[in-house]
């Protein structure tokens, strides 16, 4: 079963298209360096900071995990959107429930092979419609956008999902990521525009 999110964009009283987007039928490669290697055997992704229980998940228990699969649209700040992408995984809500997530958590760094970090609020993180994605269409994720794992942050830029995910860290204050240190928006919500800050 799929999960269309694609009306997503009515909650925030916008267009499909967000203003100042285009819409493309190519699938882009954002990455600031090159694409890491990863090697299953030793992957491992880790949840860390305010929860009950850190985890350490191998990439079989990872995958183990219950996922779903989702139709989602995809922004880019550079201006162009997906619309229809297949998506696979984990949602954060359940990642986080397997965790147990702590009362004073209000803040999420997500952290990836590539050294690249992106941070958001944990109300914007707990939705059905973020998740961890290891398969795009029906096929493994390629490795040039994201694989094997990546976030995906359908209400927010795309620089909002790291690719090549390895942990997640809850936090009890808010910090800022790679490039929301660098001058991109920290809040990223497309049908605002927000891409500079
Ligand atoms: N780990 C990591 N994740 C990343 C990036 C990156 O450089 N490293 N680039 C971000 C940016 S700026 C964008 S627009 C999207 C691009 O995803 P794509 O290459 O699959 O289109 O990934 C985001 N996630
Ligand atoms: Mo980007």
């Amino acid at each position: 079963m799929t999960t269309d999110v694609t009306d997503l964009h009515e909650e925030f009283d916008g267009e499909r298209l967000p203003p100042g987007q285009r819409e493309t039928s190519k699938f882009p490669v954002l990455s600031k360096g090159s694409t890491p290697d990863w090697d299953p055997e030793s992957w491992n992704f880790t949840v860390g900071g305010a929860v009950e229980d850190e985890l350490d998940l191998s990439w079989t228990e990872f995958t183990d995990l219950p996922s779903e699969t989702q139709t989602q649209d995809f922004h880019c700040v550079t201006g162009w959107s997906k619309f229809d992408c297949e998506f696979t995984g984990v949602t954060f809500p359940t990642l986080a429930e397997a965790a147990g997530v702590e009362d004073d958590a209000v803040h999420v760094m997500f952290s990836a092979l590539d050294g690249y970090t992106t941070n958001l609020p944990l109300s914007d993180c707990m939705r059905e419609e973020v998740m961890f994605v290891y398969d795009f269409d029906g096929d493994s994720l390629p490795a040039e956008h994201g694989g094997p794992l990546r976030v995906v942050t359908p209400h927010k830029y795309a620089y909002k999902g790291a690719k090549w995910v390895d942990g997640v860290e809850f936090l009890t204050e808010p910090e800022r990521g790679y490039w929301e240190k660098r001058g991109y928006s920290n809040t990223a919500n497309p049908w605002e525009e927000e891409r500079y800050s």
